[in-house]
């Protein structure tokens, strides 16, 4: 396998004009006939043109109307070439073959169902015709397509339908003209039996948007919350942003089988279905917060990727990390900001910090890749996969420009940035030049945010001086050294900072010495109770001027910047910040804090055979935080959630998932032992009174019962298993009939499999909600439960060909720490026999999984070896796809 890098990155010879698509479908063949209008990028030169094309059978190449002899073209396995085109613009045009009921990979043109639906992205276009296939070729598009008209009723492209009719012998075409250059990997096509839920958008300079939301008849009813995430999320990029739809009509079409989430094909989004279809009995708040997300962040991608895309797949980031950072915002500015928050750290944390200290750290811009797909797979979690460093720590980049610029600042940045690049494909130094020049801003370097890999590591230490009535935050930072990058440059943070007075309020912030020099932060004589300082070098000192009492810090609000924050603050500041930060973010994070001190104490204690404790300071603590009515009820829900197994294991020199997990366990009992009143109080005063809601005060009540009920199950005693059994079947709603569920589910007894039995014989005939009733038991940390998850792959309703089953079963199975990392190797076994026999289907879906072995070397000596004899044996396997090899290769590299 070969590996290609960023700096080889050269401009094309040739360009595509316009870009004619004929399809003529059927399952078994389908006949793809492309007419493009090429032309040299430099007048009279003469290159050979080189077509990619992947498991496409060639009919006839025709170059100005001449059709091509063998002797014409060179054709292996991955590449059309012609040796001597014409020289000036000419028009190509190819007919091919494919096999759409044999494409089970779901990537070029494939079946789902009962539909034809394709996934171009990244590099699934040549899988479908020979083309240039990468970002940089934008071209104007049509696209007809002819289908039986029986089976394939409607017929889907990006653009306009420009024409449409009946064809002999129960056949009939559709021909959409897309006005905008794009890409191919936007390209889409869907044919199939479908049903639409329309309405209309009217935009700010009062132009109708038809919107369609296309699935099968029966599915209809389920797309109302995904028709009003796509209005909000039209009238959100108006309001924030200035941006308007730029076509009369947008379609969203849902499909069961899909790798991802979602897909931003032009006007033309194809979504995972479970990433669209929701109801209050079939889907739970969470579901119905990630709809939101993900049509929003499609929808967004209409100007943050099409209209702006990306010169070349290693600025992926350009386009993910920005609207991930958008649809964000759009999440907090339609619930809770700080809930949204905590939950895109905890993420971080969870993901993103394991795998920047592992084999596959690289930078949010990587320098290489074997198989691009493997920038997107880097967590699965149910239906929706993204990559980490890209997406995720891209959109932490994009935030910190924010942060450093204020909104305005930044909005006059991505203003610059569309005025000057609109139907381009451009790098990440556009973005952040149009943001630095927007601004007349010094970035400093900025830039290598995008380079480094590896999360950097901040230490403060802090001192006041009582006679000048100065405060001192002593910064010193430090990037862990990371696969192909030992030696690293310090980085650029913007670090938040607040100060607490004894009473708990924010004292006003004057001035600060920086480099001697003494800088005003007072905006025009409003005083300031957060000030965000630069933190650009290896170490730095930043002095308060006027602080009239020792203070308590409260540093990094808001998380300003994707660091791990070390600093010297006691358990009683902790306990102090958690009672009164202003920021509600640094509250929660005052809460983890103590926590993960608490729980890696206890792991400590629990390694060396000493009985577990818990301090009665955490137990009040948290009380406070119950007890306070003035807060949010979904934060209290979010602060009083323990750090998960996995943020703690990522925090040990070797990760010891027996003792994390018995740690973690013995806390939650004892919490809930002793404020089992409250818990209590909190179910009964929060169950639900009224039909189910979308909002945010609802899902706040519904989260905070939630966690209460699954505390007190953990007792298992007769009265809470009773209670949740209670609030299992009293639910009207499947939130809180699912959280009954699960917290019933963690515990091997009666009551779980009578309410386990229950729920799938109510549920059967809805595959998505039976998804969920797949993913609860395989992700079960109950003994020994590889066999029950090998059974649940027995099971009728299981399907290895489809990902969103496969992410509930082999995924889900893998996040349960105790099982998948068993001692005797049962985990990693199943897991590495599921990989061989999906990467021959499936090698996006398998190289997704692979990455669970990716850490191996965090455990102890005995486990290192039983993962790695598994990393061994697929490296071992006959036609291998590259997608898994890279994962697999640089995991034991
Ligand atoms: N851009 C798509 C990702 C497709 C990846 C395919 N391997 C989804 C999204 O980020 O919006
Ligand atoms: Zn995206």
């Amino acid at each position: 396998p070969k590996e290609i890098f960023l700096k080889d990155y050269k401009l094309p010879d040739y360009y595509f004009d316009t870009v004619d698509l004929n399809f003529s479908l059927g399952e078994e063949k389908t006949i793809v006939a492309s007419k493009i209008t090429v032309y040299p990028r430099v007048e009279g030169s003469s290159f050979p043109l080189v077509l990619d094309g992947e498991d496409l059978k060639l009919l006839s190449i025709t170059v100005d109307g001449k059709e091509l002899k063998e002797g014409d073209y060179c054709l292996d396995s991955r590449h059309l070439t012609l040796p001597l085109p014409p020289s000036g613009t000419f028009t190509l045009e190819i007919v091919n073959e494919i096999y759409p009921q044999k494409n089970t990979s779901l990537e070029g043109l494939y079946m789902s169902s009962m539909c034809f639906c394709t996934q171009c992205e990244a590099q699934g276009f040549r899988k479908i015709t020979f083309y240039q296939d990468r970002p940089d070729i934008m071209a104007k598009y049509t696209c007809r397509i002819e289908a039986d008209k029986s089976s394939y009723p409607v017929l889907l492209s990006n653009g306009n339908l420009k024409e449409k009719g009946h064809l002999e012998g129960d056949r009939h075409y559709a021909l959409w003209e897309d006005p905008f250059k794009k890409p191919c990997y936007l390209f889409a096509l869907v044919a199939g039996p479908l049903e639409s839920r329309d309405d209309i958008f009217v935009t700010r300079s009062a132009r109708k948007v038809s919107l369609r939301i296309w699935t099968p008849a029966q599915d209809v009813p389920k797309t109302a919350h995904a028709m009003y995430s796509l209005k909000e999320a039209m009238k959100w990029d108006e309001d924030v942003f200035g941006l308007e739809y730029d076509l009369d009509l947008f379609n969203i079409v849902a499909v069961p089988d899909f790798n991802m989430g979602a897909m931003e094909n032009k006007s033309l989004n194809i979504f995972n279905s479970g990433c669209v279809l929701a109801s209050p009995e079939t889907a739970t708040d969470g579901d119905y917060a990630a709809i939101l997300g993900v049509i929003g962040h499609e929808y967004f991608h209409n100007w943050t990727g099409n209209r702006v895309t990306c010169r070349d797949w290693f600025q992926l980031s350009l386009k993910e990390g920005l609207t991930v950072f958008r649809d964000q915002e759009f999440s907090s500015d339609m619930g809770s900001r700080t809930v949204k928050r905590i939950a895109d750290v905890s993420s971080l944390r969870n993901y993103q910090f394991p795998e920047d200290g592992g084999p596959m750290a690289h930078p949010v811009r990587p320098h290489s890749y074997i198989k691009m797909d493997n920038f997107y797979t880097g967590k699965i979690l149910s239906s929706l996969a993204l990559n980490v460093p890209v997406y995720e720590k891209g959109a932490e980049v994009v935030r910190m420009y924010k942060t450093l610029l204020g909104s305005q600042g930044f909005r006059k940045g991505m203003d610059l940035y569309f005025k000057r690049h609109d139907g381009q494909a451009v790098t990440c130094e556009d973005f952040f030049a149009a943001m630095r020049d927007a601004n007349n801003a010094d970035f400093a370097n900025f830039l290598i945010w995008y380079s480094q890999a590896g999360t950097p590591v901040v230490k403060v230490t802090s001192s006041y001086n009582a006679e000048a009535h100065t405060y001192s935050l002593k910064f010193s930072q430090e990037v862990p050294p990371t696969p192909g990058q030992p030696v690293k440059e310090p980085m650029f943070i913007p670090v938040a900072v607040g100060l607490l007075d004894s009473s708990g309020k924010d004292m006003p912030l004057s001035s600060v010495y920086h480099d001697g020099k003494l800088q005003s932060v007072e905006i025009s004589n409003h005083p300031v109770y957060t000030t965000v300082v630069q933190v650009t070098k290896k170490e730095e000192e930043f002095v308060f001027a006027d602080i009239f009492e020792q203070p308590t810090p409260s540093l990094l609000r808001g998380y300003s910047a994707p660091i791990r924050l070390e600093s010297n603050l006691s358990d009683s500041d902790l306990f102090f910040l958690l009672a009164h930060d202003s920021d509600e973010f640094n509250r929660w994070e005052a809460g983890q804090e103590l926590a993960r001190k608490l729980m890696l104490s206890m792991v400590a204690d629990f390694q060396q055979g000493k009985p577990l404790a818990l301090n009665p300071n955490f137990v009040h603590g948290l009380k406070c935080i119950l007890s306070d009515a003035s807060l949010d009820k979904e934060f209290i829900a979010k602060a009083i959630t323990l750090p998960s197994e996995s943020e703690i294991m990522d925090m040990m020199e070797v990760a010891d998932p027996d003792a994390v997990h018995s740690v973690r366990k013995f806390i939650r009992k004892e919490l809930a032992s002793q404020l089992k009143a409250e818990f209590l109080n909190m179910v009964l005063a929060n169950r639900s009174s009224e039909e189910y809601v979308f909002n945010h005060p609802n899902m706040a009540r519904r989260a905070l019962k939630n966690v209460a009920l699954a505390y007190l199950a953990s007792l298992e005693d007769p009265e809470t298993t009773e209670l949740a059994v209670h609030e299992y079947k009293t639910a009207t709603n499947m939130t809180e009939q699912f959280a009954a569920l699960a917290a019933l589910a963690q515990h091997p007894g009666k009551s779980r499999d009578d309410v386990l039995a229950d729920f799938y014989s109510k549920w059967q005939h809805d595959y998505l909600v039976v998804n969920k009733w797949f993913a609860l038991q395989a992700s079960s940390d109950i003994p020994s439960n590889v066999e029950n998850v090998r059974n649940l792959m027995k099971h009728p309703a299981f399907d290895l060909r489809n990902p969103n089953k496969v992410y509930c079963v082999i995924g889900a199975f893998c996040y349960s720490p105790v099982n998948f990392h068993a001692k005797d190797g049962s985990g990693y076994k199943f897991l590495g026999e599921m990989v061989v026999q999906l990467d021959k289907l499936n090698p996006q879906v398998a190289s997704g999984l692979v990455s669970s072995f990716s850490r191996w070397r965090r455990y102890d000596e005995n486990r290192q070896n039983l993962a790695k004899a598994q990393l061994e044996m697929i490296m071992s396997t006959n036609g291998l796809s590259e997608n898994v090899f890279e994962i697999a290769s640089k995991s034991l590299a």
